[in-house]
Parts: C-alpha cells; sequence; structure tokens
C-alpha cells in the first residue's frame, strides 16, 4: 500500500504520517508513504524530523498546483489524501488569493492528475472542515451540523475549502472517480502551527505574556484531538462509501473564554494575562458536529479528545518541546529542509 500525503509536513499531515508509518495501524503495517508539501510558512520538516532513514518515507517539496508533478506522484499511489491547503482564517480575511489558488485550484489540480494519471483502484480522500458549513447560532445548543447541512462558507479561507469540497464531490459524480470526504471540526495536538488559538496562547503564556481573545469570547469550537481525526482518515480510506462525506468531531464544545481559562489554569497563569481584542471580521459563532453517520456507518468514534487530560497532554507536549515552537516563532525553522535535501 503506497499512500500519498499532500500537505503532509503540516500540523495534522505530519501526525498523520507519523502515525501511518509508526503505529501499526490494521491492514497498514507495511504501508509506504510519500508527502508531498510545497513547505509554504506552515510546512516544517521539523515536524516529520527522524523519518528521514525510514525506507517507507519519502519527501518531494512541491506544489499540489504543479500538474505534471501531481500525475508524477499520483501514477503509483493506492491512496491520495488530500490535506494540502493554506489553513488560517485570519490570513484569509488579509489576502484571500493564496487560498484560492491553494485550495481550490489546488485541490482541482490533484483531482485531475488522479483522473488522468491515477493507479487503478486508488482511493482519494479529500480533507476539508466543518467550516464550509457556516456557522450555527449560541441559542439553540441542540443544533449540530449534519452532512445534509447546507454549505454556507463564511470566511474565505471556508470559501475555498468549500470550492475543493464541491470539486470532490464534482470529481466523483462526473467521473466515478472513488473519492471520499471528511469535514472535521476544529483539531488540537503537537506540532500545531503557533498562529491557532491554542499553541499561540500555550506558548505566548509560556513566555510570560498575554493572550489575544477575540471579541467576547463566547465563540464555540468542537474540539478534537488531531490523532482522533488521522484515525478517522485512517478509517474513511479503509472502510468509506465512494463519494459520501463523513463528519468528523470531538464532541467536545467549548467557548474561548472556557478554552481560556482552562489554559491559564493548566499553565499557572493569572486572568490578567487575557487581553480582549478586536473581533475578527465575519467571526463565526459556534461550529458543532454531528458525527453519528462515521460512528454508526464505520465504526469510528473519539478516544484521545476528552478534555481536561487531552488538553493538559497537549500543553505538557508544548511545554517538553520548547525548541521546536521557539524555532517555528523564530523563522530557524526554515532551515531544516536545506540541511537535509541541501537545497
Ligand atoms: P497546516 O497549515 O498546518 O498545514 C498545511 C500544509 O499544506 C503545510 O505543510 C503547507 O506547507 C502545505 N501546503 C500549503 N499549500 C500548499 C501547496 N500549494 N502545495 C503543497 N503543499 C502546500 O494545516 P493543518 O491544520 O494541518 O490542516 C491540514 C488540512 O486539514 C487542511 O486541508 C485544512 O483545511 C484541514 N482542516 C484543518 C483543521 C484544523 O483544525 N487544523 C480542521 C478541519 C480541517
Ligand atoms: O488569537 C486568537 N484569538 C482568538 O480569540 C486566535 C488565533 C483565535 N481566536 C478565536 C477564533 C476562533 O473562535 O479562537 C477560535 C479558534 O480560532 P483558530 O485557531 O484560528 O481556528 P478556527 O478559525 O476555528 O479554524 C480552525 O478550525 C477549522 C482551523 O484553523 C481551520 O483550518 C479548520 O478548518
Amino acid at each position: 500500500m503506497k499512500i500519498l500525503v499532500t500537505g503532509g509536513a503540516g500540523f495534522i499531515g505530519s501526525n498523520f504520517v507519523r502515525r501511518t508509518l509508526q503505529d501499526a495501524y490494521p491492514g497498514l503495517e507495511g504501508a509506504e508513504v510519500v508527502v508531498l508539501d510545497a513547505l509554504t510558512y506552515s510546512g516544517n520538516l521539523e515536524n516529520l524530523a527522524g523519518l528521514e532513514s525510514n525506507p517507507r518515507y519519502r519527501f518531494v517539496k512541491g506544489d499540489v498546483c504543479d500538474g505534471p508533478l501531481m500525475e508524477r506522484l499520483v501514477a503509483d499511489a493506492d491512496a491520495v489524501i488530500h490535506m494540502a491547503a493554506e489553513s488560517h482564517v485570519d490570513r484569509s480575511i488579509l489576502d484571500s488569493r493564496p487560498f484560492i489558488v491553494a485550495n481550490a485550484l489546488g485541490t482541482q489540480t490533484v483531482l485531475d492528475a488522479a483522473r488522468r494519471k491515477g493507479k487503478k483502484g486508488q482511493r482519494f480522500v479529500y480533507v476539508s472542515t466543518d467550516e464550509v458549513y457556516g456557522s450555527l447560532p449560541l441559542e439553540n445548543p441542540d443544533l449540530k451540523f449534519t452532512e445534509d447541512t447546507p454549505l454556507a462558507a463564511n470566511s474565505p479561507y471556508a470559501a475555498s475549502k468549500a470550492a475543493g469540497d464541491l470539486l470532490a464531490r464534482a470529481y466523483h459524480h462526473t467521473f466515478q472517480m472513488d473519492v471520499l470526504t471528511t469535514r472535521c471540526s476544529n483539531n488540537f495536538g503537537p506540532y500545531q502551527f503557533p498562529e491557532k488559538v491554542i499553541p499561540l496562547f500555550v506558548t505566548n503564556l509560556l513566555e510570560g505574556q498575554q493572550v489575544p481573545l477575540y471579541g467576547d469570547g463566547k465563540n464555540v469550537r468542537d474540539w478534537l484531538h488531531v490523532d482522533d481525526h488521522c484515525e478517522a482518515v485512517l478509517t474513511v480510506l479503509e472502510k468509506g462509501r465512494a463519494g459520501e462525506v463523513y463528519n468528523v468531531g470531538g464532541n467536545n464544545e467549548r467557548s474561548n473564554l472556557e478554552l481560556t481559562h482552562s489554559i491559564l489554569e493548566l499553565t499557572g497563569s493569572g486572568n490578567d494575562k487575557i487581553k480582549y481584542v478586536a473581533d475578527r471580521p465575519g467571526h463565526d459563532r459556534r461550529y458543532a458536529i454531528d458525527a453519528t453517520k462515521i460512528e454508526r456507518q464505520l465504526g469510528w468514534r473519539p478516544t484521545r479528545s476528552a478534555w481536561p487530560g487531552a488538553l493538559k497532554q497537549t500543553i505538557d507536549w508544548y511545554r517538553d518541546n520548547t525548541e521546536w515552537w521557539k524555532r517555528v516563532k523564530s523563522g530557524a525553522y526554515r532551515e531544516y529542509y536545506a540541511r537535509q535535501y541541501g537545497a
């Protein structure tokens, strides 16, 4: 089994690659993984450090918009896990163009390469997001996103992911490709780029700095441990039905204020460290996932996302891996590729 993982040097991708190569997931014991990643600001080869000597791992630096390269890579892949994306909402508000290029055009390029040159029998998993559904009101806590909730993307990031999501659907419908889509909630865990709220707040506090809380802090997210997410993607790859969409959630809704207070407590910081700042424009109020479908049909459920344990474990990881995030914050992580690959 050879798996091509686009975006494999990012947060979720690198956790996915480690998990696939190092933890014996039933059926994937001898699997080979090829990582294709452009190493944008959030791509960090230090996330994959130590795997270089593994004969079942190969890294290719490249862009998902490069059609000929993608055609070469899909030609002998049994599975394509397409995760490469511009992933940060705030950046998409500042400049949406790179999002449309990587997430819409890039996804079209990878799908088209797989359609033209993909290995016979290849499965294609598109890693989408719950943000394609838009926002839920705080007032009705019983409402959750199901796979049938209409797409109503609110940020340029979400719109670009929805474009990729609909292209994945279209390539299955039009060309009968074996395409599956996952839509998951907010991930947390090791190796997350410290622009996203959990690693940003934790590393700021470990450095004695304040944390910028947007608006009134009442926005709600459904937190999913990255290991649970990776296992869901592997489960969909193994057992999912072609053309289907699967929601993936942590059953773990928290307001940003609750989240912030938990992080303050777990890092031994005081309330004075909260700095209320202007709200994110168009800030989605609440995300909540109904994951009944993947639970009932494929037997997946989150087992590592429960708080406070999983949050504490994640904070401990950042405390124990100060070197990793200090190198990210200083920009030093960018030297790793040249050292390993000499370019
Ligand atoms: P990330 O920003 O940490 O990683 C993205 C990776 O994609 C990086 O390694 C980057 O170098 C690479 N990349 C970007 N543009 C590329 C291009 N044009 N060609 C090749 N590689 C490129 O993001 P993440 O949080 O790991 O997210 C991974 C995927 O999961 C994304 O598709 C994202 O939309 C989706 N997702 C993330 C979350 C979350 O909470 N982090 C939740 C739902 C869905
Ligand atoms: O400094 C901050 N202060 C703050 O209050 C940041 C960075 C965020 N926030 C709030 C905004 C959100 O309500 O925290 C919440 C989480 O923000 P992010 O970590 O930026 O995540 P979000 O915008 O919810 O999007 C994430 O989940 C869905 C990922 O970044 C996406 O890639 C994924 O698709």
